[in-house]
């Protein structure tokens, strides 16, 4: 048996800060057309896809930053994108700047959506781990001001179901989904939630440059750390994961690519090898993460939950943090 579903990692190279959304959406969609060209039943894009990767610089003016969100989606500018996934029948994850009423509050989160094959939204996330800092530090040679600039997401790390049609021989191609963005890949946490779910695949978007100022001694690992988590994450927990990059030298910041699609073997099977605009593309048989959740991660037969509580306990009491 196989479900096999084919993905099309989109990454994207650098968005300058003039760049209309327009421009960039031009980008996607010729990346969406030839994802379409390879059979592919899902798209991948990066997180904030659709502009600058703007926490880099201290904006003071809050109408400069709102500038960067959107405040509906599909909006005037995105439209095309379901649109045209809707005619060309493809899914789409997409990561953006979400800025929304809650309560009567305006809230501002980090987002990413996934878009069956019919243009609706069946699947909303918002970043849990917001990287970086809250005040302006001049002396950095860039800012991360992601966590000034977005709330912590309030949504949870929520598995789904989702259907991408019938292959050949007239099988359902379902599976279980997750999402997660940029940082919460470095967290095994990510990984572990969704993998309870039972999840199959997960999309991750990100922006990562490979300079971090806080840690410089870490810059040449950049790559070594990305492909870690994310092989790790999908070995850890029998699922595929696909991560993407918003890649090369953005405003004067060097961004990794390395977007990669990994099995639930922990295995790379498809990568983009530039740090520009490129399409990896991979067939997924998610039939394969049953191996891995019914032998070495049957959580139901191996894992310990109980122990791990007394274990935190007795580290608590006997060296307090
Ligand atoms: N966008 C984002 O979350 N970037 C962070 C940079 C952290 S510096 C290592 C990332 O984890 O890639």
């Amino acid at each position: 048996m196989a479900r096999i579903i084919t993905v099309g990692a989109a990454q994207l190279g650098p968005i300058a800060l003039a760049d209309t959304r327009a421009q960039v959406i031009d980008r996607m969609l010729d990346l969406m057309h030839q994802a379409k060209g390879n059979g592919c039943d899902i798209v991948v894009f990066p997180e904030l896809a659709l502009t600058t990767f703007f926490p880099r610089w201290y904006f003071e003016n809050q109408q400069d930053i709102d500038a960067f969100y959107e405040r509906e989606m599909p909006g005037p500018d995105t439209q095309r994108l379901f649109d045209t996934a809707r005619s060309l029948a493809i899914g789409f994850y997409l990561g953006y700047a979400e800025l929304v009423e809650e309560l009567g509050v305006l809230r501002r989160f980090n987002t990413s959506i996934t878009v069956d094959k019919a243009g609706n939204i069946i699947g909303k996330y918002r970043k849990i781990h917001l990287p970086g800092h809250r005040e302006h530090e001049p002396w950095r040679r860039f800012q991360h001001l992601e966590k000034r600039y977005f709330e912590t997401g309030n949504l949870g790390f929520n598995a789904f179901r989702a259907n991408w049609g019938q292959d050949v021989h007239g099988q359902e191609k379902q599976g279980i989904f997750g999402m997660a963005i940029c940082n919460d890949r470095r967290w095994s946490e990510t990984y572990r939630i969704l993998g309870l779910q039972a999840v199959e695949m997960i999309f991750i978007g990100y922006n990562t440059p490979v300079h971090n100022p806080p840690a410089p001694e870490h810059d040449a690992l950049s790559h070594f750390h990305n492909e870690l988590v994310m092989q790790s994450g999908a070995y850890q927990n029998g699922t595929w994961v696909v991560g993407v990059a918003k890649a090369g030298n953005e405003e004067g910041v060097e961004q990794i690519g390395n977007s990669i699609i990994v099995a639930p073997s922990g295995e790379i099977v498809g990568a983009c090898t530039t740090t520009g605009d490129e399409l990896a593309v991979a067939r997924c048989d998610l039939d394969l993460c049953i191996s891995y959740k019914t032998t070495t991660f049957n959580f139901e037969r191996h894992r310990q939950p109980e122990h791990y509580r007394m274990i935190v306990e007795r580290r608590g009491a006997i060296a307090p943090d």
